[in-house]
């Protein structure tokens, strides 16, 4: 079953929107598969970032992510990458739609609030850098309900 990395970042942990984040992932019928809360080291996010390393809001974007804790987690259920991306909004704010995170609870690009991955690969790279230790193996019995 396909998986995605959602991140929420220092914002959004430190204005109070995990609950709210979480909720609209679970409500949406997808499965909370990994969850910690972590401050990650400068090099650590610049691994995360490393393709955005050109940019030049590299520095700034590594400066954000390890300014406070994160809420790092992998969700799982059909088309969640792509459904994830549609249910966080554009990565600029400004052009999110309303009742998305972004368009909902952020304005400006260099803090918008959420992280989720762009592709099934990046998912992969990006939930095995996040979680070496591995996660969690249950699997919801409402599956069958949903699918
Ligand atoms: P997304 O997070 O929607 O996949 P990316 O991968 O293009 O978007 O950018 C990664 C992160 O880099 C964004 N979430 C945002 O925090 C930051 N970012 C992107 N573009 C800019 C920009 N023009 N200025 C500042 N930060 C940016």
């Amino acid at each position: 079953m396909e998986q995605s990395f959602i991140m929420i970042k220092p914002d959004g942990v430190q204005r109070g929107l995990i609950g709210e984040i979480i909720s609209r992932f679970e409500k949406k019928g997808f499965y909370l598969k990994g969850l910690k809360m972590v401050t990650v080291e400068k090099s650590f996010a610049e691994k995360h970032y490393e393709d955005l390393s050109a940019k030049p809001f590299f520095a700034g974007l590594v400066d954000y992510i390890v300014s406070g804790p994160v809420v790092a987690m992998v969700w799982e259920g059909k088309g969640v990458v792509l459904t994830g991306r549609k249910i966080i909004g554009a990565t600029n704010p400004a052009e999110s739609a309303p009742g998305t995170i972004r368009g909902d609870y952020a304005i400006v690009v260099g803090r918008n609030v959420i992280h989720g991955s762009d592709s099934v690969e990046s998912a992969r790279k990006e939930i095995a850098l996040w979680f070496p230790e591995g996660i969690s193996a249950w699997q919801s019995n409402a599956h069958s309900w949903i699918y």
